[in-house]
């Protein structure tokens, strides 16, 4: 039984760890979020890939949640010694991953190819690949006006009131070439929306056309909440929900997936929406969804797992 999850931020590449530590890689395929992904410095940066990827490779840095472990910063004391940009951190070894994904982007491989062939050199065996070849940005609305994600997120550092958010792109882009096969090929028994921010890691990949027609079909879908106990475990989804009149709880999150799911993972923390869960037609699985250890994160992906087995059942 093969598994499709969806994965941005520090809790999806939790969650695909976990999924990788559960499953042999033939039956996962990840597909990562570019919303995220801009140019900088002249090099194309894709930090969900890059976080998805170095969790995976157990090169993750623990601390941010982004970039590599044991990093040095020579570049960027060298970049700001030179008046450069240094409001978005490019640790030495980091850069070497932006550098080697431009030069072989501007050769003219796919987005794809180049993600897989970065992953196999850093012994990553399960499948990471980008929700599209092409650039789909995320496009942040607030009470300031649109912003650029990572304006949003490291400039501003989430602080502006959002509104909305956008993907203009979306319509001219397509699913990169292995997630069409692996969808064409009906080699997808169940998709998994890890516990990720759901405007700007998830809803980016179901704009993706051809994303949300496969999961018309009737492959079971199931999303574990990154909200509990009404916060986010990091990051900016409860405020983005507040600022936008839902409620930041594990209701308001099946509420922006309802006619997509089939099932909910929520925390033991949030037990008491169960039943009204339920009652909206959701299976629910209530366990501890807080990925505190490695063998944390292998028992939630296991449990997702069977409770996804059932839900296929
Ligand atoms: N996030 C920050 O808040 N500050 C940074 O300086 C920063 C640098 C950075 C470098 C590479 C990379 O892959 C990610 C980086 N991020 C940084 C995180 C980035 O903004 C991501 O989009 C978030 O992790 C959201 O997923």
């Amino acid at each position: 039984m093969a598994f499709l999850a969806l994965a941005g931020g520090v809790g999806g590449a939790r969650m695909a760890h976990g999924l990788s530590m559960a499953l042999p890689a033939e039956d996962l395929l990840i597909a990562g979020n570019i919303g995220d992904d801009f140019t900088h410095l002249g090099l194309r940066i894709c930090p969900d890939l890059d976080t998805i990827m170095y969790t995976l490779a157990g090169l993750a840095n623990p601390e941010t949640g982004w970039g590599v472990r044991d990093e040095t910063w020579n570049m960027v004391r060298a970049i700001e010694a030179l008046g450069g940009p240094t409001w978005f951190r490019l640790g030495d070894k980091d850069l070497a991953t932006h550098l080697e994904r431009t030069r072989r982007l501007t050769a003219g491989e796919p987005l794809s190819g180049v993600t897989e062939a970065l992953c196999q050199k850093l012994g990553v065996r399960h499948r990471l690949i980008p929700v599209s070849d092409t650039p789909v940005p995320t496009i942040v609305e607030t009470s300031e006006g649109d912003m650029t994600f990572q304006d949003y997120f490291v400039k501003r550092q989430c602080e502006p009131l959002v509104t909305g958010f956008r993907f203009d792109q979306a319509t001219a882009s397509v699913l990169s070439a292995p997630l069409r096969g692996a969808i064409d090929n009906n080699e997808i028994d169940c998709v998994i929306i890890c516990p990720s921010n759901p405007y700007v890691s998830i809803d980016p990949i179901l704009a993706i056309p051809g994303m949300r027609d496969f999961l018309n079909t009737n492959v079971p879908i199931l999303v574990i909440s990154p909200i509990v106990g009404g916060k986010a475990i990091k990051g900016p989804a409860a405020k983005m929900m507040s600022e936008l009149g839902v409620s930041p709880s594990v209701k308001g999150i099946a509420r922006h997936y309802l006619g997509i799911t089939d099932g909910i993972v929520i925390d033991i923390a949030d037990e008491a929406y169960g039943d009204a869960l339920r009652s909206s037609g959701m299976q629910v699985l209530v366990t501890d969804t807080v990925m505190r250890s490695d063998e944390l994160k292998k028992s939630l992906a296991e449990e997702t797992l069977s409770f996804a087995r059932r839900l296929r059942g």
